[in-house]
């Protein structure tokens, strides 16, 4: 309740900003694009983190507002960057359920100029599950616009399968929890490769997530996989070219 006060006073006073995390193809290592992060830096309890504050924005009705947010102002900043790549948002459970998120995100394509291609939303397996005919609706509303949809976390929740069966995902990003282990255990390096050989035959790219060492690297891009991401590559950063550095040779 305190918090939900706290946040609604965020959003009015700046409190808010966007770090973006390097993309990268894992084969040129080119820049693919950026996901944009949200944070939240309140004057007495510093940094609260986005895992505390968007359930709680979920549950007062403030997930739209800053969800809107959050996709105007990444945005924004896209249309300015000097290389036309993507940037990808992430879209809560309650924010994708709004059957007014397509307009939304045709009117802030229109507003910042930012070619549809360009834009991807991010979406976890539960923010679908809740009503399948609804959720397929609109996000094939949102493919209609040109805008790409990833799905988040892929491998940790409980029917991810069955997630990539029902809906036309562009863009696996596997989740971090296998990229953890590929290096120390069996299980993990076979998981990872039957992502990557379910991701070849369904012909969606695969991006693996929360990229650490060289050797999880190593091990990635000898398996064939297309994109990562990861303190390796890049920090998060409130600026792209910041995030651009310090990663390692292709
Ligand atoms: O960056 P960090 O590790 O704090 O992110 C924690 C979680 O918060 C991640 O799961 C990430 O997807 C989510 N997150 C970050 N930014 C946003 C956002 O703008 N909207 C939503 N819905 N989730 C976000
Ligand atoms: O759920 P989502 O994938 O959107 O979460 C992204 C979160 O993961 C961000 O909060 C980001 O700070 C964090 N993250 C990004 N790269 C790494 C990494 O290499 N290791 C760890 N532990 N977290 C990471
Ligand atoms: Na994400
Ligand atoms: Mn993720």
């Amino acid at each position: 309740r305190k918090l939900a006060e706290a946040l609604r006073n965020a959003l009015e006073h700046d409190q808010l900003g966007i770090y973006y995390q390097v993309q990268m193809s894992l084969s040129s290592g080119e820049v693919r694009g950026y996901e944009a992060l949200l944070r939240w830096t309140h004057p007495q309890f510093g940094s609260i983190p986005p895992s505390e504050f968007i359930p709680v924005a979920e549950e007062n009705g403030l997930v739209t507002p800053l969800g809107a947010w959050v996709l105007r102002r990444a945005c924004q900043d896209a249309a300015t960057w000097a290389s036309p790549c993507r940037v990808a948002v992430n879209v809560s459970a309650v924010q994708f359920m709004d059957a007014n998120l397509p307009r939304l995100v045709q009117e802030v394509l229109i507003e910042t100029g930012l070619p549809p291609h360009r834009l991807e939303l991010e979406l976890t397996e539960t923010a679908l599950i809740r009503d399948k005919t609804r959720s397929l609706h609109i996000m094939r509303q949102i493919k209609a616009l040109g805008v790409g949809v990833a799905l988040d976390d892929f491998g940790s929740g409980y029917s991810s399968l069955e997630t990539l069966r029902s809906y036309p995902f562009d863009k696996i990003k596997l989740d971090r929890a296998f990229v953890e282990g590929i290096e120390r255990d069996r299980q993990s390096k076979a998981i990872v490769r039957a992502v990557l050989t379910l991701g070849k035959s369904l012909d969606i790219p695969v991006l693996a997530e929360g990229i650490e060492t060289e050797d999880q690297i190593a091990i990635l891009r000898a398996e064939g996989c297309d994109e990562g991401q990861g303190f390796l590559l890049g920090r998060p950063s409130p600026n792209v070219e910041l995030a651009t550095q310090g990663g390692p040779a292709p």
